[in-house]
């Protein structure tokens, strides 16, 4: 037989892991409820809320180390470390909370408290996302009494964490009970655990929009009033290696703050038009089919792209020109800035006089032939030539408002990047790829160029510092999208290093002088290695 020290420490232990698994029971129950509720009332998931917050309120140095270490799985991290803070504290609370259950009941209300300031700060137009907050604490608080008695209940009178269970039913002190009431924990957990995954799938089921990817689907868009030619036949070289002038939808570069991508219903989606205009404008998705479709072929840019990277991407756009639109609503003068926001709260800064200068700004509804997929946007985005996406293309636009840049500053513009942020003149190596080894003799050099609203005049090769040759350029059905180039060279064995530089139709050459993206756009010239045998 064991000693009570023994025993003690024994019950000590189990005591501890019981207390532990209260708290996070109690936490997975908040949370599955807040999810439920989140699904059934089509608001916004409150543990999606506070991570949308933090990405918003971390410092920049944190966010590049995220994508540093975690890369495209930042958001994933961001969320799992989320959820592990939430276990931790909960299971701190479970063990505090047998010795004194007001320590748990205050600690959840405190999880509450933090989800509701997230949604005040993040979904300040979205005030029914404070319901799942609500919804998800009252069903942690539940789940913690049941817990707590469950635990304190079987535990012999007199001991530190007796409670009224013990003598309730009226089992006598120190009497060999362990079994039935580990029993009633475990049964106890087990409900409130099933009960945590059943709502927290049912909610995010709900949530993921199911019916929303259907009705996707199911969607037959209106041709545009006037379609464009097709591409000519050619502006794709069909190199292997060189990305296709069109690219397609799967493989589109996607940036945006949003940790889920949001599944908005088109048939609740509404835009409105207003602040400094005349007559305000509300529209649904039917009234913007309804209206005059076009076309547009537009490279999308993002200002974070580094020299040679991809984050750009090309595409046939369909949609409803945004000029049309603000000149219905009659734009006063000096409403120089256009703030769209998206569904998920993100802002986003235009220039007025960009948008209505006659170049192809959309409210876009297509891409590639295809409604636009939810990560691009669906049901509806901006799409405007020449600007980097920060600055032009909300995507799951709900809210237009027109106002001044001094009056009003966008997502990114109050963390240090630029108002303003045309698309600078850039090109790319995009064959022989980096470190490359290919024969020696005739080696093709291809890649892509562009200068969104100026068009692309003359791209400039160079192998080992030797004078630069002008390559071949493809087609071009206009002057917003890219174009691919190629050239040849004769390259003996060994090492060699090849540079690229644009001019533009302005007359612009590109510039050597290295810029980092941050605050408006890299420069410099893309450089590749690669040995030839
Ligand atoms: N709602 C929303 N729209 C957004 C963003 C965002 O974070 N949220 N990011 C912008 C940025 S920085 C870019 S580069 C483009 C990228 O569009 P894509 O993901 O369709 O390529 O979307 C823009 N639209
Ligand atoms: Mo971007």
């Amino acid at each position: 037989m064991k000693s009570t020290g023994e025993a003690d420490k024994g019950r000590g232990a189990r005591s501890v892991g019981a207390g532990a698994a209260t708290g996070v029971l109690a936490a997975a129950a908040a949370l599955g409820a807040g999810e439920l509720a989140a699904g059934l009332t089509g608001t916004a998931s409150p543990v999606i809320v506070v991570g949308d917050a933090l990405v918003d309120n971390s410092p920049s140095w944190a966010k590049e180390f995220a994508i540093a270490v975690f890369g495209i799985y930042d958001k994933i991290a961001l969320l799992a470390g989320v959820y592990a803070a939430i276990a931790l504290f909960a299971a701190v609370l479970g063990v505090l909370s047998l010795r004194r259950p007001v320590v748990g009941y205050t600690g959840l209300a405190a999880f509450a408290a933090v989800g509701a300031v997230a949604v005040a700060v993040r979904r300040a137009d979205e005030p029914m996302a404070v319901v799942p907050v609500v919804v998800g604490a009252l069903a942690g608080e539940a789940a913690l009494v049941l817990l707590l008695r469950a635990v304190r209940g079987g535990r012999p009178a007199g001991s530190p964490v007796a409670g009224v269970g013990g003598t309730r039913r009226g089992r006598p002190a120190g009497a060999p009970q362990g079994v039935s009431s580990r029993r009633r924990f475990l049964l106890t957990g087990a409900g409130v655990l099933v009960f945590a995954g059943a709502a927290g799938g049912i909610g995010r089921y709900l949530a993921s929009g199911a019916g929303i990817a259907e009705k996707r689907a199911a969607l037959r868009l209106p041709p545009a009033a006037d379609p464009l030619p097709p591409l000519p036949a050619g502006s794709d070289l069909g190199l292997r290696g060189l990305p296709p002038f069109t690219t397609p939808n799967p493989v589109f570069y996607r940036i945006d703050t949003a940790l889920s991508v949001p599944r908005v219903d088109p048939d609740r989606w509404r835009l409105r038009i207003h602040g400094m205009v005349d007559r305000p404008l509300e529209l649904d998705y039917d009234a913007l089919l309804r209206r005059r479709l076009v076309e547009s072929d537009t490279t999308l840019t993002c200002v974070s792209n580094q020299v040679g990277g991809d984050l750009v991407g090309n595409t046939r756009w369909l949609g409803v020109r945004l000029d049309d639109l603000l000149r219905e609503a009659g734009v006063h003068s000096g409403a120089d800035q256009i703030l769209s926001t998206s569904q998920d709260g993100w802002t986003c800064g235009t220039p007025t006089e960009a948008v209505l200068d006659g170049r192809d700004a959309l409210l876009a509804i297509a891409m590639d032939g295809e409604p636009l997929p939810f990560a691009h946007g669906f049901p509806v985005r901006m799409v405007v030539p020449g600007l980097y996406g920060f600055v032009s293309a909300t995507k799951w636009v709900t809210d237009i408002r027109l106002t001044r840049f001094s009056d009003a500053r966008a997502y990114w513009a109050r963390r240090g990047w630029a108002v303003r942020a045309p698309i600078k003149t850039m090109s790319r190596i995009d064959v022989p790829g980096p470190l490359a080894e290919v024969d020696a003799g005739p080696t093709t050099v291809a890649g892509t160029a562009w200068a969104q609203r100026r068009g692309i005049e003359a791209v400039e090769v160079r192998a080992d510092g030797g004078p630069w040759r002008e390559a071949d350029l493809a087609e071009v059905p206009g002057i917003d999208t890219w174009v691919q180039w190629s050239t040849e060279f004769d390259l003996e064995p060994g090492r060699h290093a090849f540079e690229v530089r644009a001019t533009d139709n302005s007359g612009y050459t590109q510039t050597e002088e290295r810029a980092e993206p941050v605050p408006d756009g890299a420069t410099g010239w893309h450089s590749v290695q690669i040995t030839t045998v």
